[in-house]
């Protein structure tokens, strides 16, 4: 009997795939973990105990952070991707996701898909002018794909994006050997295999990426619910003017000398991240005190 550590890149049934040092091993989980009502999930760091007949994970290290639906463990970056047309962008949408990432320490990315059939620059300027990395490609033409490539050069990326938008192509021209299935959005949902197929982390690049079914805000253990003291926390391109309000638990939402509203009146803010930021926040303002934690 040894002890290796590993990445667990599959669940299925009871059983998961773990990647070690020294080989790929396939597992059962200890039988303590669903007493304690812990269950391994797909980018989980583990121990696995590996006997002659079979092997256990033994062991879940703690997790940096984790993704309730779909269960992803230990992500580095979000990768959303939204298509050019059918439906357009909704930076509503992408802002809500990014904050979420900002709240559990992942990077988020920005990228927009099938650029061959629509023009998302202003996409892109908006998302680089707020200091994220963003991009526009065509998994088609091949256009943005080699600089997009860099971004999967290592760590666990979430690829999330709605149904449709082109996460699975994409994935397929990054790594032809997966052989994903792609298609039509109503003929998927109509067979219903969005909802049932488990998440797996596929190699690619460098790193893993897990392709999901679309969610638009983060489903975090913890609650991905953002309260109105944090939210502009959440907004890394108001980091160099929240402090300087002229009143202390300013929301930056109408209030005179507010250093964010000047920032976003001479340009310095983007329009669509500050009106994001104001719907979030009086959404988090109807939750009473005593319901947060
Ligand atoms: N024109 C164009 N179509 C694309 C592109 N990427 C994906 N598609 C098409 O969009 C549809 C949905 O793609 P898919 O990868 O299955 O989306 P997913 O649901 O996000 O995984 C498919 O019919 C693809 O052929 C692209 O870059 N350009
Ligand atoms: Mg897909
Ligand atoms: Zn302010």
């Amino acid at each position: 009997m040894r002890t290796l550590e590993g990445l667990i890149v599959k669940g299925v049934g009871g059983l998961y795939t773990v990647e070690t040092a020294e080989g790929t091993f396939v597992c059962k989980a200890r039988g303590v973990f669903r007493k304690d009502g812990i269950r391994p999930i797909v980018g989980d760091r583990v121990a696995v105990t590996v006997e002659e007949l079979s092997s256990t994970v033994s062991e879940i290290f703690e997790r940096r952070n984790y993704l309730n639906r779909p269960p992803v463990a230990n992500i580095d970056k979000l990768v959303i991707v939204s298509g050019a047309v059918s439906p357009a962008p909704s930076t509503l949408i992408i802002d809500r996701l990014t904050a979420s990432s900002e709240k559990y320490g992942i990077e988020p990315i920005i990228a927009f898909s099938k650029c061959d059939v629509a023009d998302v620059s202003r996409f892109v300027d908006i998302y680089r002018a707020a200091g994220f990395r963003s991009f526009a490609f065509s998994s088609v033409t091949g256009e943005g794909i080699g600089e997009f490539k860099s971004v999967f050069d290592g760590g666990v990326c979430v690829l999330t994006g709605n149904s449709g938008a082109g996460k699975s192509t994409l994935l397929n021209v990054l790594e032809p050997s997966l052989a994903l299935e792609t298609g039509d959005v109503s003929k998927k949902l109509g067979r219903g295999r969005h909802t049932t197929r488990a998440v797996e982390l596929f190699h690619v690049g460098g790193g893993y990426i897990a392709d999901t079914p679309g969610f638009s805000s983060l489903d975090m253990e913890e609650g991905g619910f953002i309260s109105k003291y944090d939210l502009a926390l959440c907004f890394p391109d108001f980091a160099e003017y929240r402090d300087r309000c002229r009143f202390t638990g300013c929301s930056h939402t109408a209030e005179k000398g507010c250093a964010v509203l000047e920032a976003l009146a001479e340009g310095k803010i983007q329009p669509t991240r500050h009106e994001s930021y104001v719907t979030m926040y009086n959404e988090a303002k109807a939750v009473p005190d005593w319901k947060l934690k």
